[in-house]
C-alpha cells in the first residue's frame, strides 16, 4: 500500500499518522470492504439489527456501494438502554476484554463490550490525535480525565503510552496535587475536560502560579464536552500551550474518533474505522457535505458491539473543503452543539456554547459561567451568572452597570435573547472535575 505524505507539514509525521494520508480512492475501497463485513457480522450476531433490517427488507448482500449504507436502519442510545446490559454484544464472552460505560443523563448506564481489536483501534485513534498535535515519545503526559468506566482516562492513557510518552495517570480531582506534579515533573501535555483545566488554572492562580513561566506545558488535549474558539484562546492565553480538540463517544470507541490538526479547520475523523454521515434529524434524510445536521457513525470494524448508523445527537457538518495539512481524511466542524443540550427560552433555541461565545468576547469576563432558567409565570427568566476579573470587581456601581450592559448586549447579539446578567466574584461559581453542567433549568426540576 502506498501513502502520499504532505511535504510541507510542519509537524513530524509519526508512523501511526500514515493512515491519515491514505488516497481517498483507496480509503473508499477499505471502507466498503469493512462496511460489507461489519453489516454481515452484525446481521448474524445482533438480533435487534437483524430484526430491523428484516423489517426494511434489507440484507447484507444489498450493500454493494458505500451509498447503500443509506438502506440500513439507524440505531440510538435508547437501543443500548433497552438492551441493557449486553443485548447488543456481538462477540462471544471469551473475546470481550473490557466493558466501558457511559451514564447519559438519566436511568441505566449503557454498557459497551470491547474486544482486544476494539481496544487497539481505539488506542490508535488517540495516538493519531496526539501525533497530529505534535506529541512524541519525549512528552510527559498528565491524564486528568477520569479513569474507570468513563473512556477519557483509559483512552488518553493507552494512546499516550502507544506513542511512547511518559504518562502520569492521575485521573480527575485533587487539584492541588495535579498542580504540584505538573510543575515538579515538568509535564508537557495535559489531557482533561476544558472546564476542569480552567479549574486547575484557577486554583494555580490562587496560589500565585504563573503557568506560562513555571510550567513546561506545550500541549493540551481537551474534549468530552463542548467548548468554543473563545475558550480555546483564553486557555492558550493563560498557559501558553497549544489547545487541541479531541472528540469521541463511548458508543463508537471513546476519545479519538477525531481530533484537530495544526490548521484547526475542524476535527479530522478517522474514517477508515468510523464512517460519518450527516442527517437531517427531523426527516432522517442524509445531507450533503457542507450542510449542518446530526452526526451519525458506523463503526467499520468494531466486533464487541458494532454500531450501525448510530445517531450521536451531536450537531455539526462535514467540511467539503480539504484541510491544508494534506490529510485525506475529512474534517467535521467542531461540536459546539448537542441536541440534548439545547434549551428553549422564550421560544428561541439556545445552546450554552452561544452564550460562551458572547461572554468571552468581553475582556473583563472570566471563563466561568452558569445559565439559570427560572419559570416565572408567563415568561421564563433567563439569568446568566458570570465571574469577572478581580480588578473589575469593585464598588463602582456605574462601572459594574456598564459592564453588565455590555455583557447583555454581547449575549443578545449572538442568541437574540435578553438575559439578566449577574456579575459574580472570582471563584464563586461551581467548578467541575469532569464534564461541567452549564445549565440549571429550574423548569424541569422538581
Ligand atoms: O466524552 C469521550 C471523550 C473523552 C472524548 C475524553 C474526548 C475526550 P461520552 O462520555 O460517551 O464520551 O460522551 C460523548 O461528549 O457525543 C459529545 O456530545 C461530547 N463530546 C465529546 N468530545 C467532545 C468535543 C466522551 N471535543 C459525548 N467537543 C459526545 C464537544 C464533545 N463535545
Amino acid at each position: 500500500m502506498s501513502f502520499t505524505f504532505a511535504t510541507d507539514n510542519a509537524i513530524p509525521v509519526h508512523p501511526v499518522s500514515a493512515l491519515d494520508y491514505i488516497p481517498r480512492e483507496k480509503l473508499r475501497e477499505i471502507q466498503l470492504h469493512r462496511l460489507q463485513n461489519i453489516v454481515r457480522y452484525a446481521y448474524e450476531r445482533q438480533r435487534l439489527f437483524r430484526r430491523r433490517c428484516d423489517e426494511l427488507g434489507v440484507r447484507p448482500e444489498h450493500i454493494k456501494t458505500l451509498k447503500d449504507i443509506r438502506l440500513l436502519p439507524f440505531s440510538k442510545k435508547v437501543d443500548l438502554r433497552d438492551e441493557y446490559p449486553t443485548g447488543l454484544q456481538a462477540a462471544p464472552n471469551e473475546e470481550v476484554v473490557r466493558y466501558q460505560c457511559s451514564s447519559g443523563t438519566t436511568g441505566k448506564p449503557i454498557v459497551i463490550p470491547n474486544t482486544m481489536n476494539d481496544i487497539k483501534v481505539w488506542q490508535q485513534g488517540v495516538m493519531r490525535c496526539l501525533a497530529m498535535g505534535g506529541v512524541s515519545a519525549n512528552d510527559i503526559v498528565q491524564v486528568a480525565y477520569g479513569y474507570g468506566l468513563f473512556t477519557g482516562g483509559l483512552g488518553l492513557h493507552y494512546g499516550a503510552e502507544g506513542i511512547g510518552c511518559a504518562v502520569l495517570p492521575i485521573s480527575g480531582g485533587n487539584t492541588d496535587r495535579q498542580i504540584m506534579l505538573m510543575r515538579d515533573l515538568g509535564v508537557t501535555t495535559i489531557c482533561c475536560t476544558p472546564s476542569y483545566f480552567l479549574h486547575i488554572i484557577d486554583e494555580g492562580h490562587k496560589k500565585g502560579i504563573d503557568f506560562r513561566k513555571e510550567m513546561k506545558l506545550k500541549h493540551g488535549f481537551f474534549g468530552a464536552e463542548p467548548w468554543t474558539e473563545e475558550m480555546r484562546s483564553k486557555i492558550e492565553e493563560y498557559t501558553g500551550l497549544v489547545a487541541h480538540d479531541i472528540y469521541g463517544l463511548t458508543e463508537i470507541a471513546g476519545p479519538g474518533v477525531g481530533g484537530d490538526c495544526e490548521h484547526r479547520t475542524g476535527l479530522h475523523i478517522f474514517e477508515d474505522h468510523f464512517y460519518p454521515e450527516i442527517i437531517d434529524p427531523e426527516t432522517l434524510e442524509p445531507l450533503p457535505d457542507g450542510e449542518y445536521g446530526e452526526l451519525v457513525f458506523t463503526t467499520l470494524d468494531r466486533t464487541g458491539c458494532p454500531m450501525i448508523r448510530y445517531r450521536t445527537r451531536d450537531l455539526t457538518r462535514i467540511n467539503p473543503e480539504p484541510c491544508p495539512c494534506g490529510r485525506t481524511i475529512r474534517t467535521i466542524q467542531r461540536i459546539n452543539a448537542r441536541s440534548d443540550d439545547m434549551i428553549i427560552v422564550h421560544g428561541v433555541n439556545l445552546f450554552p456554547s452561544q452564550v460562551e461565545s458572547g461572554l468571552l468576547s468581553i475582556p473583563e469576563v472570566m471563563p466561568h459561567y452558569q445559565i439559570v432558567v427560572t419559570p416565572t409565570g408567563a415568561l421564563d427568566m433567563l439569568e446568566i451568572k458570570v465571574e469577572i476579573t478581580p480588578e473589575n470587581f469593585s464598588d463602582d456601581m456605574r462601572h459594574l452597570e456598564d459592564l453588565r450592559k455590555r455583557i447583555g448586549a454581547a449575549v443578545k447579539s449572538i442568541t437574540g435573547l435578553t438575559a439578566t446578567i449577574t456579575l459574580c466574584e472570582p471563584h464563586t461559581l461551581p467548578r467541575s472535575e469532569g464534564k461541567i453542567r452549564r445549565v440549571v433549568d429550574l423548569r424541569v426540576q422538581k
